[in-house]
């Protein structure tokens, strides 16, 4: 299988605090080697255009950074579809989680009923309405619903891009609380870090293929690196105390692997300038192959 590897260098859905050098420290880390390695043919198309949020302005406080940030998810969208048109398989190294709104809406304008398992410490699921801070990458799942903003929720003119009920988060253990009432009034599957410890990530991540992938639906993997343990990824912008371990995360990514049914994936919120020698980038790329297939063994 050939691997087309996507690069999306954006910093304007969170304030600006690093993630932009995301896609170079991920390739620094030797990812597309590894990737060949396992086997994969790399065709790595370099990164899209993002242009400095210093070179914007910040916009309307509820939603900084709209415009560039739509324009970008505009462009992501296309690039992510015409790989999938090619037979590639995309792989989109953030940047910050705002690029999901690009990547997913790439990917269902060729998938039409796609699951999507978001691996995150947040949700993700505030509407301008609701969001405490203005910034995009918190909204990203509830306008790929077709909640909130209308020129977030219209990337490629149309909406929703996917099913709340086709959605499964896993690892969260900070919600805002006018967020937890949208996600239960919407019916998305959140398997939260006390039902990681209760069940275990085996079951967990067994159940999310379940939910996101019945009746054998393609599915995205967005993974957000501030899922795991700041002790292990000390390089994310919004790092949370006690999340998943080294362990669990490639247990999770073992799982959905061994599912088949992963179609296209991003890894996002790399912060370089907060990273310990680059260990947050090298574990992004680890999880990355787990998630392709690799095996101990
Ligand atoms: B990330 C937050 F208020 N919920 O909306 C918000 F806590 O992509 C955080 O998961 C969002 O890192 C985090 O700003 C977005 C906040
Ligand atoms: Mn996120
Ligand atoms: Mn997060
Ligand atoms: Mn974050």
């Amino acid at each position: 299988m050939r691997i087309r590897v996507i690069g999306a260098p954006m910093d304007l859905g969170a304030d600006r605090r690093g993630v932009d050098i995301g896609p170079s420290a991920i390739r620094y880390a030797a990812l597309n080697e590894q990737l060949r390695r396992l086997g994969y043919s790399v065709h790595d198309i370099g990164n899209i255009h993002i242009p400095q949020p210093e070179s914007r302005p910040v916009g309307h406080p509820k939603l900084k950074y709209l415009e560039p940030i739509v324009q970008a998810s505009e462009e992501l969208a296309d690039t992510v579809e015409q790989a999938l048109q090619d037979g590639e398989f995309p792989l989109i190294l953030g940047g910050d989680h705002s690029i999901a709104l690009g990547s997913i809406s790439g990917v269902a304008s060729v998938h039409k009923n796609l699951g999507v398992i978001w691996v995150d410490a947040h949700a993700d699921f505030n509407t301008e309405e609701t969001t405490p801070s203005g910034n995009i990458h918190g909204m990203i799942l509830a306008a790929l619903s077709g909640l909130g903003n209308h020129k977030l929720t219209h990337i490629k003119g149309w909406a929703p891009k996917i099913k709340p009920e086709n959605i499964v988060i896993v690892g969260a253990r900070d919600l805002d609380n006018e967020e937890k009432a949208l996600l239960r009034q919407h019916h998305v599957s959140v398997f939260t870090m006390s039902d990681i410890d209760h069940y275990g990530i085996f079951e967990v991540s067994k159940r999310a293929v379940e939910i996101a992938g019945r009746n054998g639906r393609p599915i995205h993997l967005s993974f957000d690196m501030d899922s795991i343990d700041p002790r292990e990824a000390p390089g994310v912008g919004t790092p949370v105390r006690g999340g998943l371990s080294y362990r669990e995360a490639h247990t999770a990514m073992e799982v959905l692997a061994d599912s088949r049914q992963i179609v296209s994936m991003d890894i996002v919120e790399v912060n370089s300038i907060l990273d310990h020698e680059n260990s947050t980038a090298r574990l992004a790329v680890e999880l990355i192959l787990s998630a392709l297939g690799k095996k101990i063994l």
